[in-house]
């Protein structure tokens, strides 16, 4: 019987979806576990060998945890929002909707053929409306909710409206945007509807505010700081600029200390927790509190270090700071003015990264220190971030690089108050060497006690305390994209309302074009019916607005993370129409047990879902507010690329080895026209890029020989390799063993398609121990000691793998085991039923089709994982090294439980031993037993 893979998984592959094999039921008996793996944004360039490499991995942890009883959610689904349909929209106009559908029909087939266990009947897609209907929903959730600090939770808006009834907002102590004015109860009743909705959006844990955003005007988009790379947008290469605009934010800043802190909490891979910390970027330090000579004015400014406030000479605000307009004199209001305008063009990337360039202007006005009394000139320069801290800071250019380097730059005085004290780094490091000068309070003092006393200080004129500060910034939540979950917002007098949780989902209106209106408006503003009727509830024709009843829609949409901020949460109960999800389900799977995917993900995804889920926790509406206790991140698959090179001078295109001295431009040929010698289709190469069609290509020894080079596998770099020409070729089973083959699950590697077959010789190889060409070899014969030593070893190694996560080395303890059984002519059923079982999760489809040719019915699914008894592995013999003064000369087996005396006999015995004497009588002889023997003299 021949191994016929195609046919093995073609069958298997309509079984398991015919009979759902892997569906999980949300009332088990059973243990839960909860594998998941990132789902894939479809694009239209479809799978890569590259992409399945997680979730192969996290098939495998799902397979051998059902196999260990376990009721196992092994979900999928679809990230189907998002810019790459949307422009394909634009530029075809066909509706994005329908791209989408085409793209996942086409993922849905890829992952089939790849066989893994999905349980399909969770699906979801954050593009479909009975999905982001749930989305919109968390959306008002967290509308009306506020961050109370003294709970240290997310709380009900209305717990916060009775606070401002009874006692207006002096001691209330929430989460809340700056410069908030204070009001007694009396003021707040007063206070007019519009008045009071104003006010709420300070506190709202997702509000509207006019925000400097990251604006790139080539995609008429708002980007978030993880889609800009290098200071261009991550899609497409486009320059990015600041700009205000008025966008709905989500409070995440409330939540940086227990983002902090849930990191202790769970398995994540320290690299991405490291990312995350500083990304959060908490620093402890204090506000000080300078007043401005001749204003009623002061300026608050956050510094890490209050210990040297008397090495202060100068201020200096960020560019946009507000108090600017109002302290600069006359005299340099130009300079000032011209400052700004050229500081705007630079990103706050640009800023931070340039730390050479230094440039500045003087305000012309004073500040007063607060304990010398001696004016401090104020300066603006754009070192200072206005997002960051209070956008001000205290210069004290002997202990700050950029505050010295702007010091010597524009000539101000630089006092030095560590006279004669070591300021190295590592003096600072170890936070116990530091003398502070120049102040009777401080001087003397190590650096810890300094800092104490000068923030004590400090409190003790009123103009200062300590403080913590983040780095991390509210979330903007805007997009000005078509394809994206709407708001379930309208507009009443420019205040937004939501729409009452039971008329959702709000669904996407149908636009005539895919870009922005001609007034700049967002995509949404071209759709004619998108107007809120709040006596029927319904989405009317816009010209049915009357200010009165119907009013006018939100135009933004929401950004790519929102879909993905619930999805794991809703797998949990995917067809739930009335409930995000049941109090029985989310109590039974409670959080996601293992998380594959990519790092890229660090500060977006995760950071995004880690802050939902602790909002959801806050509300009572999940039990965990973690939502993924291990995470791994699987390395990326890399391809190898191909280069011709083609010559400046000439516009010839030279073979590799002649162009060396001449000036060449290398570009990308598509792989596949490349043989294993490295050599172009030059035919195939000009059909594919007709612009090449009369270059002259030149040739080395007959041949054009092309560069290689190892790159991130691409459909841009033309280095990708489909999957399904590999499962056609040798089947899916080889595939699988091969990607998990390649390496450790976490280390970036090449991909070589030629290594498969080794892969796939080995399925041939663990075929034949079952059938020969006349058919089924397995009997019912007692298994040798030999047989059992090899499973019983396997069993031990696969397992600890697994459990490890270190899938490539379970391939090769295959490899071996059924090497040895092949070798000891194995063919009991007592050894191979159960080796059937181990291959289960990494080859599934030869797996079900062994077993069920050894007799079985039931899918080997759910069969138990083999049970490791270490009894087998025990030796009976010792191969003992016999030595002859010292030296090893032969090994001779003898049973375990010999003794002393019968050892030396058997030994003394031996014709070897003999040989070595040849006939002398040894002085001594040492015998250890189970060690060694020792012949002397
Ligand atoms: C005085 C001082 C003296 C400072 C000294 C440092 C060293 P981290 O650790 O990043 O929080 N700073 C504050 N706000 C800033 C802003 N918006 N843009 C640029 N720099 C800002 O650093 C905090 C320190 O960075 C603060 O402490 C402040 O300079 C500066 F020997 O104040 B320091």
């Amino acid at each position: 019987m021949q191994y016929n893979f195609n046919e093995i998984e073609a069958k298997w592959q309509k079984y398991w979806a015919k009979n759902q094999t892997f569906k999980a039921e949300n009332n088990s008996e059973k243990e839960k576990f909860y594998v998941l793996d990132m789902f894939p944004y479809p694009s239209g360039a479809g799978l890569h060998v590259g992409h399945p490499l997680g979730y192969i991995a996290s098939d495998i942890y799902a397979r051998y945890k059902r196999h260990k009883g376990f009721n196992v959610l092994h979900p999928m689904g679809y990230d189907s929002f998002g810019l790459p349909a949307e422009q394909y929209a634009i530029q075809t106009g066909q509706h994005p909707a329908i791209t989408t559908e085409t793209n996942i029909n086409r993922y849905r087939e890829q992952l089939d053929k790849i066989g893994f266990s999905f349980d399909w009947s969770r699906e979801v897609r954050t593009s479909n409306p009975k999905y982001y209907k749930w989305t919109q929903w968390v959306f008002i959730q967290l509308f009306n909710s506020w961050y109370n600090k003294d709970s240290d939770k997310a709380e009900d808006i209305q717990t916060l409206i009775s606070i401002f009834e009874k006692e207006g907002n002096a001691t209330v102590n929430a989460v809340c945007d700056e410069n908030v004015d204070a009001f007694s109860a009396q003021d707040w009743n007063s206070f007019s509807n519009k008045r009071k909705q104003e006010i709420l959006l300070h506190y709202r844990l997702t509000y509207l505010a006019e925000t400097e955003v990251n604006w790139c005007p080539a995609l008429g988009t708002v980007l978030a700081n993880d889609e800009i790379v290098n200071g261009v947008s991550e899609r497409g290469g486009h320059p990015v600029v600041r700009k205000k605009m008025t966008q709905w934010s989500m409070r995440i800043t409330a939540y940086a200390q227990r983002l902090l802190d849930g990191l202790d909490k769970i398995y994540w891979p320290q690299p991405l927790k490291d990312s995350q910390t500083n990304w959060i970027g908490r620093s402890e330090g204090a506000s000080a509190i300078f007043n401005v000579n001749g204003h009623d004015a002061i300026i608050d400014v956050f510094t890490t270090r209050p210990d040297t406030i008397f090495g202060v000479s100068f201020m200096t605000l960020a560019p946009e700071h507000e108090l600017v307009s109002k302290i600069t004199t006359g005299e340099q209001k130009a300079e000032v003015e011209a400052y700004i305008e050229a500081t705007a063009k630079r990103s706050e990337r640009d800023r931070m990264a340039d730390v050479k360039t230094i440039t500045g202007a003087f305000t012309g006005a004073y500040a007063e220190h607060p304990f010398t009394k001696e004016p401090i000139p104020i300066w603006i320069g754009d070192y200072v971030l206005a997002g960051y801290g209070t956008g001000a800071v205290m210069s004290v250019p002997c202990g700050d690089q950029r505050d010295y380097d702007f010091a010597k730059h524009f000539n101000i005085s630089i006092p030095n108050i560590f006279e004669g004290v070591d300021i190295s780094e590592e003096a600072f490091a170890d936070k116990s060497t530091t003398v502070i000068t120049n102040s009777d309070f401080l001087n003397g003092l190590k650096y810890t006690k300094a800092v104490k006393r000068a923030i004590y200080e400090l409190a003790q004129l009123g103009q200062g305390e300590g403080k913590i500060n983040y780095r991390l910034r509210d979330a903007v939540f805007s997009r000005q994209r078509y394809w994206g979950e709407p708001f379930p917002v309208y507009y009443v007098d420019g205040m937004p309302q939501m729409i009452n949780a039971e008329h959702l989902p709000i669904e996407l209106p149908e636009v005539e074009k895919y870009l922005p209106t001609e007034t700049g408006e967002p995509p949404l503003g071209n759709a004619e019916v998108w107007a809120w009727d709040t006596d029927t509830n319904k989405v009317v024709h816009n010209s049915a607005i009357n200010n009165a009843t119907v009013w006018p829609l939100e135009l933004n949409t929401m950004p790519g993370w929102a879909g993905s901020s619930q999805y794991f949460n809703r797998y949990m109960d995917s067809g739930n129409e009335n409930d995000i999800f049941s109090k029985e389900a989310i109590n039974y799977w409670q959080d996601v047990d293992l998380y594959i995917g990519g790092s890229e993900h660090a500060t977006g995804h995760l950071l995004y879902s880690r802050f939902w889920q602790k909002f959801m926790f806050d509300k009572g509406l999940v039990p965990k507010d973690e939502f993924a206790k291990k995470l791994i991140n699987q390395g990326m698959i890399t391809g190898t690329s191909a280069f011709v090179y083609r010559e400046e001078e000439t516009g010839n295109v030279i073979s590799k080895g002649l162009i060396e001295g001449k000036k060449v431009t290398p570009i990308h040929a598509d792989v596949s026209l490349i043989n294993t010698s490295d050599e172009l289709n030059i035919e195939g190469f000009k059909k594919w890029l007709p612009e090449y069609k009369a270059t002259e290509f030149v040739l080395e020894d007959g041949k054009y020989v092309v560069g290689r080079e190892v790159e991130k596998m691409s459909k841009s770099k033309y280095n990708v390799v489909s999957p399904d020409s590999i499962c056609e070729d040798y089947g899916a089973d080889s595939l699988r063993l091969y990607e998990m083959f390649l390496g450790p699950l976490e280390q970036s590697k090449p991909w070589n398609t030629a290594g498969i077959s080794g892969t796939h010789s080995f399925l041939k190889k663990l075929w034949r121990l079952y059938f020969d060409e006349n058919g089924a070899k397995f009997t019912n014969a007692e298994p040798t000691k030999d047989n059992l030593k090899t499973l019983h070893k396997t069993i031990k190694k696969v397992e600890e793998d697994i459990e490890n996560f270190s899938f490539n080395t379970s391939v090769s303890t295959f490899m071996i085991c059924v090497n040895e059984l092949i070798s000891q002519k194995c063919t009991s059923r007592a050894i191979l039923e159960p080796l059937a079982i181990l291959v289960s999760p990494y080859a599934p489809h030869i797996a079900e089709e062994l077993w069920e040719q050894l007799g079985h019915d039931e899918s080997i699914a759910t069969v138990s994982f083999p049970i490791f008894d270490g009894s087998h592995l025990v030796e009976s013999t010792k191969q003992y090294p016999i030595s002859f003064n010292g030296k090893m000369r032969f090994t001779l087996e003898l049973p375990l439980d010999m003794g002393k005396d019968e050892i030396e006999e058997t030994v003394m015995a031996h014709e070897k031993t003999q040989q070595q004497l040849q006939g002398r009588t040894p002085k001594k002889i040492i015998v250890v037993p189970g060690k060694i023997v020792n012949i002397v003299g």
